[in-house]
């Protein structure tokens, strides 16, 4: 939201406010404060004027300036009802130079999951990219992804749906019975120089209040809907950013707050990597993201790769 504009909400917000006080106190044309009101009320925001000034009666259930208000992170959100891919969109924003921008949607057309699989993304979800411009090199990119399922962990959780961590990317909630079903996933993507990223676009998807009939079925998958019943999508969206905001702070971190949101470690996974299948157990993720199996003895690293979680032998 642009940064007068924000202010003028926060302002409404705040108690009553005249058209001329609003106009003195920021420094503005009363023309240009009426003119953002106006644009506020378009984005649904229901301001009423009243003898002592303006009063902000709601907020929109969700949409850009919505997760914006009242966000205690510095992204500027771009929402879109349907769009094709936001990680598409976020690349696009990344070249043209965008930092700390959110695009988010209602629905995507052409979700993208890793190695180009389609993400399911009906109207409902959560289907956010980030885009980033951290000075790290790009071998730590990955930790972005570990952060990004670390918070929407605690977001799920606090909306009280029992979610853990597949490693590297996966978001879980176990049934009935053990069976894992996916409740989000994120796809990372950059572009760097040797030394240095240029950018970094952090995909989310969750699967909210959506159907999980709606939802593919090659794979288990739940939504909050299905687990918990309908939430604040907007405050949902907030706490992810939130808690990712925190968390990106401090990278090395991150992989300590994965390990208390992770459920892989312990476990007998299947690794399917570039270079094949490794059957192990999962004994450790080390720094930025890298998966430690235990191979008949032996310690092997994991940088990427599709994670089972086997039943124990
Ligand atoms: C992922 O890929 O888990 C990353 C998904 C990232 C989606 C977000 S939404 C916002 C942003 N914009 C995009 O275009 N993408 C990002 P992967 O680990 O490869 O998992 C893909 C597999 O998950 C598919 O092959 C299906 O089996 C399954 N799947 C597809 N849609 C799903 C859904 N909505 N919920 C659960 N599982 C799903």
């Amino acid at each position: 939201m642009q940064e007068t504009r924000r202010r003028v909400l926060d302002a409404i917000a705040e108690g009553p406010a005249t058209g001329p006080a609003l106009a003195e106190e920021l420094d503005v044309s009363r023309a240009a404060v009426w003119k953002h009101v106006e644009a506020l009320r378009d984005a649904g925001f229901e301001i009423e004027s009243g003898d002592d000034g303006y009063v902000l009666e709601s907020v929109p259930e969700f949409g850009g300036p919505a997760v914006e208000y009242g966000l205690e992170a510095p992204f500027d959100v771009e929402y879109h009802g349907s769009i094709d891919s936001t990680n598409r969109r976020a690349r696009e924003l990344a070249g043209e130079g965008a930092e700390d921008a959110v695009v988010l949607a209602d629905e995507q057309t052409g979700g993208r999951g890793r190695l180009d699989r389609a993400w399911a993304s009906p109207s409902g979800g959560i289907w956010m990219s980030l885009v980033l411009r951290p000075d790290v090199p790009p071998a730590h990119a990955p930790a972005f992804t570990l952060a990004a399922a670390v918070a929407v962990t605690r977001a799920a959780r606090e909306a009280g749906v029992d979610a853990r961590i597949k490693w590297p990317n996966d978001v879980m909630v176990t049934g009935e019975g053990g069976t894992e079903r996916k409740l989000a996933g994120i796809l990372t993507e950059m572009e760097g120089e040797a030394d240095r990223v240029s950018w970094v676009v952090v995909g989310v998807g969750i699967n909210v209040n959506v159907d999980p009939g709606e939802l593919p079925g090659d794979a288990p998958a739940t939504s909050v809907r299905a687990e918990v019943g309908d939430v604040d999508r907007r405050a949902f969206a907030q706490r992810v950013l939130e808690e990712f905001d925190d968390l990106r702070g401090d990278l090395r971190g991150v992989v300590d707050a994965w390990r208390e949101n992770a459920s892989t470690l312990g476990k007998r996974v299947r690794v399917e990597t570039a270079d094949g299948v490794l059957d192990g157990e999962a004994v450790d993720v080390t720094f930025p993201g890298t998966l430690v199996v235990d191979v008949d003895g032996e310690r092997v690293s994991v940088a990427a790769g599709d994670c089972e979680h086997l039943r124990p032998a």
